[in-house]
């Protein structure tokens, strides 16, 4: 087989960078190892940002997310029973996020390809990348059994955290950072109408908790908790109770209980490989940074580096130009770092440190209370929420 861009993972990188691709007139084949249904039936983040939004729209994948999609012009932040509203417009000059859950983005955008030109291949097992330094790249996997070899011009790993492309490049050359912190998020799904129409980001005395939705029959919490937490230990009953007393406001807000339809527990790390090229392989995504959920930025910093690689490897095909594959790593990072400022500076401030004594609660509450408070300090959460432009250079 034989392609110009040889893309590893069908998750929001991969698949958002064979539709812009396709635009382009470029063709790419997606290799995913996990089976349709496993992919489509994935939770994972649930709300986009601005320019992931408009991004959607224009590489023709916005219809439904237009029809379903629920437009948030602010978050609550909840602490000591007193919410604080960020509204987003009047601090962004007009910009808003959207809750849409990952799986329907990825549910269009497999739509489109399969309708397309159907070249996604799922169940693919044992991809492994060869020649990466060399002019021919290649890919060779196990597919209905049958070994087969995809020869391409660049390689694309959107293949998250535990994927091949990153793993694939000479230890020596990756430079990687890393943060974990001692705290997990419980999630729970639920059959229960949102109890109101956005989101609450509450640092309760117990820890942190987040009240989200996917749906208005649909209702998505999270819970601070252990990283090693045994979920054995916590009943609907328990869920529910502690909920109520983390999310509790003197407006009288109370979440709507119904059946809980999924319970995980998410680990937290913050992460980044700044070796995002190697040769003609291109990694985008999770494959090259995760950040904590804090600050809703997973999907979306993985459509910042679709669209600058997209625009890059356009720019090659169309004219041999290689200025902006050579700039990719550089300029991607630019708005990495600072959504990993952001999602750090989220956690940091709305969970309960273990490790923290009296005065650094006090300090965290005081943060709370300047950043929620002031115009100033609810500027700088609205322009980091509703997402920093693509291609993004720094502040200064
Ligand atoms: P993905 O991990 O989504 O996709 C990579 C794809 O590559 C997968 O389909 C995988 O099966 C495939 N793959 C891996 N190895 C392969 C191989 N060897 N061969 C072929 N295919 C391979 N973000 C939020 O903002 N809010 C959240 O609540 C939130 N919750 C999350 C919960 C979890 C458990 C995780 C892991 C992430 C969560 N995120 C959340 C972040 C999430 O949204 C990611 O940022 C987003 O999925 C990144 O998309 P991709 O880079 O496409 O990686
Ligand atoms: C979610 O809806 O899953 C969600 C929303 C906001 C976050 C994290 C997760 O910060």
């Amino acid at each position: 087989m034989k392609t110009q861009v040889g893309i590893i993972g069908a998750g929001p990188a991969g698949l958002m960078l064979a539709q812009v691709l396709r635009l382009h007139g470029i063709d790419s084949v997606i290799l995913e190892q996990r089976s349709e249904d496993y992919v489509l039936s994935r939770i994972r983040a649930g709300v986009l940002e601005h320019p992931a939004v408009e991004f959607l729209h224009a590489m023709g994948a916005g219809e439904r997310l237009a029809k379903e999609g629920m437009p948030h012009e602010g978050i609550d932040m909840l602490f000591r029973g007193e919410k604080r509203r960020i509204d987003f417009p009047s601090l962004t000059g007009g910009k808003k996020v959207t809750v849409y859950g990952q799986q329907e983005v990825v549910k269009d955008l497999i739509r489109l390809k399969k309708d397309f030109d159907g070249q996604i291949f799922f169940e693919s097992e044992d991809v492994a990348i060869h020649g990466a330094e060399s002019d021919s790249p290649s890919l060779s996997f196990t597919h209905g059994g049958e070994k087969k070899a995809l020869s391409c011009d660049f390689i694309a790993g959107c293949d998250g955290f535990h994927g091949v492309a990153r793993q694939s490049i000479p230890d020596a050359k990756l430079k990687l950072f890393e943060k974990i912190y001692p705290f997990a998020w419980l999630g729970i799904l639920a059959d229960a109408a949102p109890a109101q129409d956005e989101l609450i980001y509450s640092r309760h005395e117990n820890g942190f908790a987040l009240f989200s939705m996917r749906s208005p029959e649909v209702t998505r919490l999270y819970l601070q908790c252990d990283p090693e937490e045994n979920l054995g230990e916590w009943p609907d009953s328990r869920v529910w109770d502690e909920l109520h007393r983390r999310l509790e406001a003197k407006d009288g807000f109370r979440v709507n209980e119904g059946r809980i339809t999924r319970k995980d527990v998410t680990p937290m790390r913050s992460f980044v490989c700044e070796t995002m090229r190697h040769g003609r392989l291109f990694l985008a995504g999770d494959a090259a940074h995760i950040v904590p959920p804090t600050g809703a930025k997973g999907l979306n910093l993985a459509a910042g580096d679709v669209k600058l690689l997209s625009d890059a490897l356009a720019a090659y095909f169309k004219s041999g130009d290689t200025a902006q594959l050579d700039g990719y790593e550089a300029l991607a990072l630019k708005r990495i770092w600072a959504a990993q400022r952001f999602s750090w500076f989220m956690t940091r401030l709305l969970h309960k440190d273990p490790g923290a004594n009296a005065f650094d609660e006090e300090v965290q509450f005081a943060d709370l209370d300047y950043f929620t408070g002031t115009e100033a300090g609810r500027r700088t959460i609205a322009e980091n929420y509703v997402g920093l432009p693509f291609g993004w250079t720094g502040a200064a």
